[in-house]
């Protein structure tokens, strides 16, 4: 039986920019700012994706290392790094993010169409990347945009074994148009099909855009976890544009109380991703 609600917020993301969303975080002191309210309100996790001075998305290994060492000091939070990046990042350099020594790492288990581009994740890649994560001591979350990445999951630890820590933590992306839709009939699908992985395997749940609101109402009402933040979501009502990440992070965790099942705090958190 689930209880409390494991929130992660991802602030900034790879693919709007700055200039026609001025409110996202894009540099570190945005990003420290961010993580901590964020934190005061109820998030435990923060999905990292960094950007440049040109506020480009970036996974210079120097920005990585100086932004885990930043938000540990000024945070509890889980950091969890993306190794997804943008869609034009090469395969090494994604592979290098867990170089910057997080908590914990996005593992995509597939390749999608990603709107017009193609988010590219070959079978070998992603063993690769969690072999590493398995020798590095670094937790995965493993991002599922397609039903059929459930399968290639459930294939990677038969054949490769469990991640670091034991527990196996999913996150289903729902709405990216080329993936799975953002309906509450496809998450209680992709819930089911957990049945497939380990007993105790955990779920969290966002929906890109309009998706947002029904697939956080049926992730709780299915005992998962919630993922909100300007990565998937920038307009917060018709005509609305999102104000701040917090925003965001406050209407999940009310939500979150409505279900009765309130934020996990990070200690929480720590024990129910095997960190
Ligand atoms: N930016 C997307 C291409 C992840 O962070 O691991 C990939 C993404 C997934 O956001
Ligand atoms: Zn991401």
């Amino acid at each position: 039986m689930t209880t409390g609600t494991l929130i992660t917020v991802a602030p900034t993301g790879a693919e709007s920019a700055k200039a026609e969303v001025p409110a996202l975080p894009v540099t570190l002191d945005e990003l420290l700012l961010t993580a901590k309210e964020c934190e005061a309100l109820g998030a435990a996790v923060i999905h990292v994706h960094i950007r440049d001075d040109e506020a480009k998305p970036t996974l210079d290994q120097g920005r990585l290392r100086e932004t885990v060492a930043a938000l540990r000091q000024s945070t509890d939070l889980i950091v969890q790094l993306s190794s997804g990046g943008a869609v034009t990042d090469p395969e090494a350099a994604r592979l290098a993010v867990l170089d910057a020594g997080p908590d914990m790492a996005s593992c995509t288990m597939g390749t999608v169409n990603f709107g017009d581009d193609v988010f590219l994740n070959r079978w070998e890649f992603i063993v690769d990347l969690h072999a590493r994560m398995q020798d590095k001591g670094v937790v995965p979350e493993y991002e599922i945009f397609d039903l059929g990445h459930l399968t290639a999951l459930q294939r990677l630890l038969g054949k490769y074994g469990l991640p670091h820590g034991g527990h196996v933590h999913v996150d289903f992306v729902m709405g990216v148009p080329g993936g799975m839709p953002g309906t509450t009939a496809t998450l209680v699908a992709a819930q089911r099909m957990l049945r497939d992985l380990p007993e105790r395997t955990t779920f969290s749940a966002t929906g890109i855009g309009r998706s947002t609101i029904p697939v956080m109402l049926a992730s709780l009402s299915t005992g998962g976890h919630l993922r909100v933040g300007m990565e998937d979501t920038v307009t917060y009502a018709k005509g609305r544009p999102v104000e701040s990440n917090m925003q965001l992070v406050a209407r999940a965790v009310g939500f979150a109380q409505l279900a009765q099942r309130p934020p996990l705090t990070t200690a929480d958190a720590r024990a129910l991703l095997g960190l």
